[in-house]
């Protein structure tokens, strides 16, 4: 840890980067804030939150599928990117995959011809969202679930996800690995080794050799973590570097991590790997009709946001079509309220741009302002420096403090118990690993 003199970084040489640094993707990502997820599959029409691979795949037909519809719903909330399930624990297939039967084209939806993973793909482009998949690896369905054929038939369905749907801008594979299923009628309990199984990093140079600019999501990365909770909250102290353990203290894998560790990231960790934090809007990640009233208000996503994206991650908030193939009005209602919310809280910035030298800086406010959210962000190239800061306003002729907390990363966001009214704001870096390098503090007034 450095002693921090009030003057550290001023008329010092180009500060070099500490520590793992983000990749170019991970930049791109970091820019992104919340986005959506949409779990949608046989289950929308069974009732159920996993499927046992058996369903009848007639059963898919949304009456009033439109996914611009939904695209537009997401988009009203703020949201720059769309991740859908183009297949879950069960095995159904949202596009006319050639790896299997069970999919779109045995259903009952537009004639067996259909494509969902198209549709969204096209809405998601021609709204300006970025597109995301979601192919779970357990796959309830197949009759090669635990063999060896099942790996490849999961890395051609990553092939076919991958080369036939133009850009893809994040990869997800969940850490829910065997367990009983379908599997070709065998209806059995097929426990797989987690670690070894998957043979994850073949899989990964698969989507890196042809989706470069993809980042990848899993309980280990290599891009984004999973925060440990499907919650939707990070730590109070979160860092953007993580090394994940195993729960018996060794090599960790998708599904196969001390799931807690997530929260919080590891402090000075060998890789830059940020959470994003996943929460469905309703109390299940698939659409039930006995949901429909419970869904989140506008003030608890507000309040996800900043204990998400404002502890240096991404909220990735699930809201599931229903029967019709739409967003239920419920929830298209919640998130245009808190779009509309975000919009108005983060309109105006009422400080001034100031270089931001030091560990100490002193931001003069034109007259009193009153605000009550904070934003600060460090300049991540160059790592994550920051340890711990305090902010002070001043009051009567004196320096008072209204906050201190630890980490920054991307983006902090502190939400201050009271109105904070002032003519200047100071922030002090009182404890960091590396001489401070942020790039804004911003003070705003939460929209009422
Ligand atoms: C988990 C799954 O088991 C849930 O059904 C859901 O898809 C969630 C996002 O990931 O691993």
């Amino acid at each position: 840890m450095l002693a921090l003199p009030a003057c550290a970084a001023l008329g010092a040489p180009a500060q070099r980067p500490y520590g793992a640094v983000p990749s170019a993707r991970q930049l791109q990502w970091h820019k992104l804030e919340f986005y959506g997820f949409l779990h949608f599959t046989v289950n929308t029409f069974t009732d159920k939150e996993w499927g046992y691979g058996d369903e009848d795949p007639s059963i898919f037909n949304p009456s009033e599928f439109d996914a611009g519809a939904i695209v537009a719903a997401l988009k009203a909330a703020g949201m720059r990117q769309v991740i859908l399930t183009c297949k879950h624990h069960d095995g159904f297939c949202l596009w006319p995959t050639k790896t299997t039967e069970h999919s779109v084209a045995k259903s009952a939806w537009r004639g067996g011809q259909g494509d969902v993973v198209k549709e969204l793909r096209e809405a998601a482009r021609a709204q300006g969202l970025k597109f995301g998949v979601y192919l779970s690896p357990w796959d309830r369905n197949s009759a090669l679930y635990g063999k060896p054929e099942y790996v490849d038939l999961y890395r051609a369905q990553l092939r076919e996800l991958l080369t036939q749907y133009g850009p893809i801008s994040e990869v997800w594979h969940d850490g829910a690995n065997g367990g009983d299923g379908y599997y070709g009628g065998a209806r059995e309990k097929r426990v797989i080794d987690k670690r070894t199984y998957y043979g994850w990093p073949r899989t990964w140079d698969l989507v890196r050799a042809l989706q470069p600019d993809a980042v990848i999501f899993s309980d280990v990365g290599p891009d984004l973590r999973w925060v440990g909770n499907e919650k939707g909250y990070a730590a109070e102290t979160c860092w953007e570097t993580y090394d994940p353990i195993g729960p018996d203290g060794g090599a960790p894998a998708p599904g196969f991590t001390q799931d807690k560790l997530g929260q919080t990231g590891t402090r000075g960790g060998s890789r830059w790997m940020p959470p994003e934090c996943d929460v469905s809007i309703r109390p299940g990640w698939f659409w039930h009709a006995a949901e429909n009233d419970k869904v989140k208000s506008p003030r608890e996503l507000l309040d996800l946001y900043y204990r998400s994206f404002g502890r240096g991650g991404a909220l990735l908030l699930n809201v599931p079509p229903d029967r019709r193939g739409l967003l239920h009005e419920r929830d298209v209602e919640s998130l245009a309220s808190f779009g509309k919310l975000i919009r108005e809280t983060f309109r105006e910035n009422l400080a001034p741009e100031i270089p931001m030298k030091g560990s100490e800086i002193v931001v003069p406010l034109s007259g009193e302002t009153t605000f009550n959210v904070v934003r600060l962000r460090e300049e991540i190239e160059l790592g994550q420096r920051v340890d711990a800061f305090e902010l002070d306003a001043w009051k009567g002729g004196a320096w008072e403090t209204f906050a201190h907390a630890t980490s920054i990363g991307a983006c902090r966001l502190i939400r201050t118990p009271a109105d904070v009214t002032t003519t200047k704001v100071r922030l002090r870096v009182v404890a960091a690993a590396a001489s401070p390098a942020l790039s804004e503090l911003a003070l705003f007034r939460e929209a009422m």
